[in-house]
C-alpha cells in the first residue's frame, strides 16, 4: 500500500494506523502548495483529483481517498490487532460514530474560511474564529472519555489515531487544554505509543502556520 500524505495533516492518522498494523506499506510525501508529489515531478490531482491528502493506494492499485474511510479500509485488512470490530457489532457501530464525528464535526471546522484551501488558521482572528467554532466538540469528546485513555472500550482502535490528529493541531495552534484534560492526557498517552513517535519522526517539521497578516 502507498499513503499520499503531507506532514502533520490528516493523513497523519493512517499513517498512525499503518504503523501500528503489521501491513508493508510506503509513504509519498505530497506538496500541497504545488499540488505535486515524487520531487514535484508528479501531479497529484492524478492521484486525488479532490487534491488534497490523504490518498491511499491498495495493493490492487484502487485509490481510496477520506480520511475516516482510508481508516476502515486499513483496519479492516489487519485481522490480529482488533482496529476496527467486527461489522455490525455495537463496537462497530460506535467506532463508526467517532470516526464520522472527527471527520464532520471536528476535522472540517479546524478549516479556515480565511485561507484558500483546507488550512489551519494562521492568524489571530481566524484563530480565535475557529477555537469557537470547534471547542464545544472537544468537550464533548473530553466528557465521553472521562479519565480512560482510548475512545471506544478503552482500547486503541482506528477513531483514535484520527482524534490524535485533532489534538496534535490543538498543540499545534496553541489553544491549550484548559478545559480539556482528559483530552490532555488522552494526547500525552498516545505520543507514549511507539509507532506514534517512530511517525512524527518521519514525518518531521508540519507545513508553517506564520501569521501572513503582519
Ligand atoms: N474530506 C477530506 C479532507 C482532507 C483535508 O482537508 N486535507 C487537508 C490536510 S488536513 C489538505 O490536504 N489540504 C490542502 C488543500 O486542500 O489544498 C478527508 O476527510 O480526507
Amino acid at each position: 500500500m502507498k499513503l499520499f500524505y503531507a506532514a502533520g495533516a490528516s493523513s497523519l492518522a493512517p499513517h498512525i494506523l499503518l504503523e501500528e498494523s503489521s501491513l508493508t506499506y510506503v509513504v509519498e510525501k505530497v506538496n500541497l502548495d504545488t499540488k505535486t508529489w515524487n520531487e514535484g515531478q508528479n501531479d497529484y490531482k492524478l492521484i486525488n483529483p479532490k487534491s488534497y491528502v490523504p490518498a491511499l493506494e491498495t495493493d490492487s492499485g484502487k485509490i481510496i481517498t477520506e480520511c475516516a474511510v482510508i481508516l476502515e479500509y486499513i483496519a479492516k485488512k489487519v485481522t490480529t490487532r482488533n482496529l476496527i470490530a467486527e461489522y455490525d457489532s455495537q463496537t462497530y457501530w460506535q467506532q463508526r460514530m467517532w470516526l464520522n464525528y472527527i471527520a464532520t464535526e471536528l476535522h472540517k471546522n479546524f478549516i479556515s474560511s480565511f485561507r484558500k484551501g483546507n488550512w489551519l488558521p494562521n492568524t489571530v482572528n481566524s484563530k480565535q474564529l475557529v477555537y469557537e467554532r470547534v471547542l464545544p466538540r472537544p468537550e464533548f469528546i473530553d466528557q465521553k472519555l472521562d479519565r480512560k485513555n482510548y475512545l471506544v472500550n478503552n482500547r486503541f482502535s482506528a477513531p483514535d489515531a484520527y482524534l490524535f490528529v485533532i489534538t496534535n493541531w490543538i498543540r499545534r495552534l496553541e489553544y491549550g487544554f484548559d478545559k480539556l484534560v482528559n483530552l490532555e492526557s488522552f494526547d500525552k498517552n498516545m505520543r507514549k505509543r511507539s509507532a506514534i513517535g517512530r511517525v512524527l519522526k518521519q514525518e518531521g517539521k508540519a507545513h508553517s502556520l506564520q501569521d501572513e497578516s503582519n
